[in-house]
């Protein structure tokens, strides 16, 4: 029997023609989020559900009674929508999709780093609005990119591409915090030096860019006593998740210093997002673009297929984060 799969959101259409050909399929068409009921009434139609960072696969939309589904398969690499406990006692497996995000991700954090820096998004309204005025040598300083100091916390893949990016593009120093000790050639391909601590990498960085997974174990890890601690003019740009960041000590910080801005893409209770910060010039705010390029959003759906493909011939996926 051909597997029933659900699909929670609109994918490319390249991708849905291949999962067409392969799986009895049900789009959302609509392309709404799906609500918690309707999550959990998918796990009792189907034998995978396709995931996205919109879906909030919880405790309780998990623990339904006859569920059908044996994988879902996560459009996207971080997963802290899912709760992976609560999957695992349904026996449920979960895959991600890494690698095939990594560069466009950090390629989107060094966009942010640039904007926030050269205040980019503050000139395009500026000019946008009429009021240019005229070049002047004073006019809408920033601050200088190359062969400063960037701080990155978690050094994974995207960590990892973001350091080359910044050091072979802007010979920036690359200093780095992780959970766990980094291989010595991981760091001497961009030069880079693991600090021992978060508060040692806020403290000597122009920039920090977060590249750590959200949930729980992340929530508020740039506390308000961290972002106080950070140099005086520096930058903090966020890739990751919204809850890494406390919002509320953010917002506080982009108005009274130390900082002198910040590049987000990512925010707590995405997209209602805080009002507070469309008021902030030093913010550069983005729409949760970090993977939205054709190519990778491509690669993330073929990604999602091959892990359907291991699973349902009877192996373990190799995404799998079960
Ligand atoms: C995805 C992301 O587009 O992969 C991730 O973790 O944050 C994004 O790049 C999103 O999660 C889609 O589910």
């Amino acid at each position: 029997m051909t597997p029933k799969i659900i699909v929670t959101r609109r994918w490319p259409e390249q991708v849905e023609t291949i999962l067409q050909q392969h799986y009895d399929c049900e789009f959302n068409t609509a392309d709404t989020p799906l609500s918690s009921a309707q999550l959990s009434d998918a796990l009792t139609r189907a034998d995978a559900v396709l995931s996205t960072v919109t879906d909030k696969f919880d405790a309780d939309v998990l623990n339904v009674d006859n569920h059908q589904t044996k994988i879902i398969a996560n459009f996207g690499v971080g997963f802290s929508h899912i709760d992976i406990n609560a999957a695992k006692a349904k026996k449920i497996t979960v895959t991600n999709t890494p690698d095939v995000l990594s560069d466009c991700t950090a390629d989107l954090a060094m966009t942010l780093l640039l904007m926030a820096a050269r205040r980019a998004g503050e000139g395009e309204r500026e000019l946008r609005a009429g009021d240019w005025s005229g070049w002047r040598p004073t006019h809408m300083m920033g601050s200088k990119v190359t062969g400063k100091k960037l701080g990155i916390i978690g050094y994974g893949r995207i960590g990892r591409a973001m350091a080359h990016k910044a050091h072979h593009g802007f010979s920036m120093d690359i200093v780095v915090h992780n959970r766990s000790a980094v291989p010595a050639a991981a760091l001497a391909t961009v030069n880079a030096t693991q600090l021992p601590t978060i508060e040692a990498v806020l403290a000597e960085s122009d920039f920090v860019s977060l590249h750590c997974p959200g949930g729980d174990e992340n929530k508020h890890l740039i506390s308000q006593k961290r972002l106080s601690n950070m140099k005086p003019g520096s930058f903090l740009i966020n890739t990751a998740r919204g809850e890494v960041v406390d919002e509320n000590a953010l917002i506080n910080a982009l108005e009274n210093g130390p900082i002198a801005g910040a590049g987000l893409d990512v925010f707590d209770n995405e997209p209602n997002i805080d009002k507070r910060f469309s008021g902030l010039p030093n913010a550069v705010l983005l729409p949760h673009l970090g993977s939205a390029t054709t190519e990778t959003r491509n690669d993330m759906g073929l990604r999602v297929i091959s892990n359907l493909n291991e699973f349902f011939a009877g192996k373990k996926p190799a995404d799998s984060v079960t």
